[in-house]
């Protein structure tokens, strides 16, 4: 066999986070330093005869890497790789690949919402055989074997043409190069009433989706112009490029400014969306309104049955636990389930595996379904679409009879990035050591009813994850949460999450800032946040 064995460690691996292993690019093009966390991966999951799904969101390294993952797969037994035209494939469209497929796994490569390009950010992460994020259970089984590698299989042959369509021989291993598009845009038409929407847009329904230059251009092309028949242009920023043409790539009013302003403006088209990097996340917003993304996993699970792919209803909602209680009422309403889950796609996977649950989503603008299992920023939009289309009402309409139904659940996020470490730290232990004495004290007005480390026991497999969060609720429902996030690459990133729900329509217009600023002022007297860094205010609100 024409495979070299590159002796290469000791490797001193990372543990992979909630979201793959992701680090400057910088650290992944260092010498060896990408070849032997996949290394580590196929000695943790075992590819011999396995096919795997290859794709990634187009950013910088990532073409050179699905080269490199490719002709290691093939020394390392694979029998087949399923690879998107160009490396390229959105989260979601791997996922979906994976279980058409019926593949082994996936490896995706990319960081998400985070920047790319040589000086921004790099990400690899293995999806398991249902299509979803590794669990705990194999990211610790990857980190281990990361110990051991002391160098990694490659094939000396060159990796094929990733442009052209088709199948090829790379030592043994068949590389299959498909469309990235067309299988996932099947299934969306599956899933939607693309004439409903259709008919819609040709009575005069515009929108505008903001791409970011990242993946889900081709993706939205097709789907939005070409096969719904919105006008050409109307899918901006639409061309993947390796550094996202210097945009942060993260659908929220800070880094998609363009269009949030655009739709609170004069000029507003009647709908507008954008995605991230890898095409999970979307933001949505209506002509002068921006829907929390809280608020819309609520709104979609309100009215999912008046899509086709979700006609027969829902059989539970899931809600990661920083999410707003929003889809709890819903829920209730409907009479199904909502699980609370730690923060990552991850845990929604068992769930719906089991039936639990068929839609879920988090605060961070991620939403999805059953359909795959990874969080689906188009399939966000387009049942948005949907909806608007069979109700004949737009967003604005649709959410503020949302919170007449069921009242405003006032939400927001703040973030605190690039904190040091220490600091970061510091403040948590001041929540947590405070916590069992929260209880039944007054603060800022609202009397602790309950506050806790947020642990999870699946219901599925039984499997425990602690320290996902530090919690207090209020007696009047009210909530904050405090988390250190697990995916940035810089210091240390605190979270702060913030919710009241609200009962009373007039209260309905008021500025949720202003709405929240008693909960914020209790969350800095009992973790002494900005005491503690320096920091006045977050770096970003969502
Ligand atoms: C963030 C979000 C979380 C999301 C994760 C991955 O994690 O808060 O809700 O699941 O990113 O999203 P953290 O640990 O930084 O808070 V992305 O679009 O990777 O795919
Ligand atoms: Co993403």
């Amino acid at each position: 066999m024409p495979t070299t064995f590159v002796p290469a460690g000791p490797f001193a691996g990372q543990k992979p986070g909630t979201s793959g292993l992701r680090k400057k690019t910088a650290a992944f093009r260092a010498p060896h330093y990408l070849e032997c966390f996949v290394q580590a991966t196929f000695d943790a999951v075992g590819v011999q005869g396995k096919v795997l799904v290859l794709g990634g969101d187009g950013r910088f390294f990532g073409r050179e890497a699905a080269g490199l993952i490719m002709r290691m797969a093939a020394a390392n037994g694979v029998t087949r790789v399923i690879v998107g035209r160009g490396g390229l494939l959105s989260t979601p469209a791997a996922s979906h690949l994976i279980r058409l497929n019926g593949a082994d796994g996936g490896i995706i490569l990319s960081a998400s919402h985070n920047p790319g390009g040589e000086d921004g950010d790099f990400g690899v992460k293995f999806n398991i055989a249902n299509g979803g994020p590794a669990p705990e259970a194999v990211t610790e089984a990857i980190h281990k074997a990361s110990a051991g590698v002391t160098g990694y299989r490659i094939s000396d042959h060159p990796a094929p043409d990733l442009d052209r369509i088709g199948e090829t021989d790379l030592d043994g291993m068949t590389v299959q190069v498909v469309d990235p598009v067309t299988d996932y845009a099947e299934l969306m038409e599956r899933m939607f009433d693309f004439d409903a929407i259709r008919r819609m847009i040709a009575g005069g329904f515009t929108l505008r989706f903001d791409a970011m230059c990242a993946v889900t251009g081709p993706y939205a092309v097709e789907i939005l112009e070409r096969r719904l028949g919105a006008a050409p242009g109307s899918v901006v920023n639409a061309t993947p490029l390796p550094d996202f043409g210097g945009m942060h790539p993260d659908p929220n009013p800070t880094w998609a400014s363009a269009l949030y302003d655009l739709m609170l403006s004069d000029d507003a088209p009647d709908f507008g969306a954008a995605s991230d990097g890898d095409g999970d996340r979307n933001m949505v917003m209506g002509r002068g309104i921006y829907v929390n993304p809280s608020d819309s996993l609520a709104v979609l699970a309100e009215h999912a049955h008046l899509c086709p792919g979700y006609a027969g209803g829902l059989r539970g909602i899931a809600r990661s636990m920083p999410t707003s209680t929003a889809a709890d009422r819903v829920a209730a309403a409907l009479g199904i389930p909502c699980h609370e889950t730690p923060t990552g796609w991850k845990f929604f996977g068992t769930l719906l595996d089991a039936g639990h649950a068929t839609i879920c989503g988090e605060e961070s603008f991620g939403t999805g379904s059953d359909h795959v299992r990874e969080k689906d920023g188009l399939w966000a939009v387009l049942m948005w679409l949907n909806i608007q289309a069979i109700t004949g009402h737009g967003v604005e309409a649709l959410v503020h009879a949302h919170w007449r139904r069921f009242g405003r659940t006032f939400y927001s996020r703040h973030d605190y990035e690039a904190l040091s470490v220490r600091q970061a730290e510091s403040v948590m232990a001041t929540l947590r050591t405070a916590l069992p004495t929260l209880p039944g004290q007054w603060v800022e007005g609202r009397r602790v009813a309950m506050a806790d480390d947020f642990a999870y026991v699946d219901p599925v497999d039984g499997s425990v994850s602690t320290g996902q969060g530090l919690r207090v609720v209020f007696d009047d429902g009210a909530r904050l949460v405090l988390r250190m996030s697990g995916t940035g690459t810089e210091g240390a990133t605190l979270r702060l999450y913030l919710e009241a729900p609200c009962d009373d329509p007039d209260q309905f217009g008021i500025d949720p800032q202003s709405m929240l600023a008693p909960v914020a002022a209790a969350a800095e007297r009992m973790c002494g946040l900005a005491h503690q860094t320096g920091r006045l205010a977050p770096d970003v609100i969502t």
